[in-house]
């Protein structure tokens, strides 16, 4: 499988490194994902910067999410960019003129002052905005930080509980491969091949200028990305979403493309229970947060666990309301709940271990798609490479679950690979071998948090 990655000689440690890719990377209200590739603020890279940043400057980290939330929709939704307005337009694709949130005639409940994008990414923040405050308890209270977040986390959820429910079942929906995050994974081929994809001359890639085009989507998807994109954008956001109405009838709304994802589910239980801990911090009841995190954790089981595969599958709602048969990263990542069954905790350890992700084997770090699977790439962004904020969050959860030396043996390799590939976005899975963008901001802040 090649020549292990030879890492450079490196004389500064690895935490004041780190910590200087988060600065050389902040913009004076928020942190750049990479500054060239990515120079606006994304929302679930926001959060997992505030996770690491809070180790360095606990005032940063609070700044980070309340940036990112000062641009929440009156709906509750938290936008997956916010632009910079200082940013040339064709720095990034697409940029604010295709998304319009603020342009006459803008989408209900999009905010006025700041350019956004319409769809959203992993409710991460409520779990972020907890470390944050744990970091610096004093400097938090001090600032009202989780008294001012708290509304903001709770519309949030309640957006994706309610608008994003398409399917019925309490788990919330992706309409856009971009808002699950893990945006070319083979997961999404079969939802995507019904979607007519906009004309390649109809829009410019920017990403081509920056990343490797065999390291990136291909035209194709991005074809599609931009129709599924664009269609949402012209209904003006709106969402279907189940509605308790006096029929409890069930409106799908008119999503060409509704996944039930495990990974995104997975977050947003694990942002509940950290919102139960906010409010108990805040002197209110916690109670009824918590048991919603549990309703929420059965239907993640029923909806989308799969013994024969021993992991978690993401469910198709277009595509005969079925579970798609790929095994992606995403379908490992409720592990992180330490509230899982045991059994299905047992299973995952086990999967993970196995010959499709080869943990503490044959892989360096666990790839982000099936090592046995036809559509593997150990190059291709989401379809192989390792990227290190899942292999944090599955670090996590063998914790949690009590499987120490494995998560032990993860983070060592966590650290030593952002080491020596001086922060890149996601690696080969086998060599270590950098792909992508380096100085990237989740990296840099994702390896922080590990040395603490
Ligand atoms: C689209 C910023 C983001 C990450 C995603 C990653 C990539 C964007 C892109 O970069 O997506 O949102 O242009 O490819 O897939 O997870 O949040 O780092």
């Amino acid at each position: 499988y090649g020549v292990a990655y030879d890492p450079p000689v490196t004389t500064t440690s690895l935490h004041a490194r780190a910590a200087r890719v988060l600065e050389a990377n902040w913009t004076g209200g928020s942190t750049v994902p990479s500054r060239n590739l990515y120079p606006h603020q994304w929302s679930w890279d926001s959060a997992f910067i505030a996770i690491g940043l809070r180790h360095v400057s606990p005032l940063r980290a609070q700044t980070e999410l309340e940036t990112l939330f000062a641009a929440q929709w009156a709906d509750g939704r938290v936008p997956h960019i916010v632009f910079n307005p200082s940013v040339p337009l064709d720095a990034y694709f697409p940029s604010p003129d295709f998304w319009r949130s603020s342009t006459a005639g803008r989408p209900a409940g999009a905010p006025r002052t700041v350019q956004t994008s319409g769809i959203v990414q992993p409710p991460v923040h409520a779990l972020a905005a907890w470390l944050v405050h744990r970091a610096d308890p004093a400097l938090s209270r001090t600032r009202g930080f989780l008294a001012r977040m708290y509304p903001r986390l709770a519309a949030w959820h309640r957006y994706l509980l309610h608008r994003r429910d398409l399917g019925g079942a309490g788990l919330a929906c992706v309409v856009h491969p971009w808002e699950q995050g893990m945006d070319n994974s083979p997961c999404w081929d079969a939802p995507l091949a019904r979607i007519t994809p906009a004309p390649a001359r109809s829009f410019r890639r920017a990403d081509l200028d920056h990343g490797a085009a065999e390291d990136r989507p291909t035209d194709l998807d991005y074809g599609r990305y931009v129709r599924l994109a664009a269609d949402y954008r012209d209904g003006g956001y709106r969402d279907g979403g189940y509605r308790d109405g006096p029929g409890g009838e069930h409106d799908a709304g008119g999503a060409e493309f509704a996944v039930e994802d495990p990974a995104f589910n997975a977050l947003l239980i694990a942002s509940e229970h950290a919102l139960a801990r906010i409010a108990e911090e805040l002197g209110a009841a916690g109670s009824a947060r918590r048991a919603r995190a549990e309703r929420l954790t059965e239907a993640l089981v029923t909806r989308l666990w799969d013994a024969e595969a021993g992991m978690f599958l993401c469910r198709d709602l277009r595509g005969g309301d079925a579970l798609v048969p790929e095994r992606g990263v995403c379908g490992l990542i409720p592990l992180l709940l330490p509230r899982l069954p045991r059994d299905i905790a047992a299973a995952l350890v086990r999967t993970l271990r196995g010959p499709h992700f080869s943990l503490g084997d044959r892989t360096r770090l666990v790839p982000s798609y099936d090592l046995l699977g036809e559509a593997f790439d150990p190059h291709r962004y989401w379809r192989g490479p390792a990227w290190f904020n899942t292999n944090w969050l599955l670090e996590r959860g063998l914790r949690a679950h009590g499987e120490t030396a494995a998560a032990d043996a993860l983070r060592t390799a966590l650290l030593r690979l952002a080491d020596a590939t001086d922060f890149a976005e996601y690696v080969d899975p086998y060599t270590g071998e950098p792909c992508g963008a380096s100085g990237f901001g989740w990296t840099a802040a994702l390896a922080l948090d590990l040395c603490h």
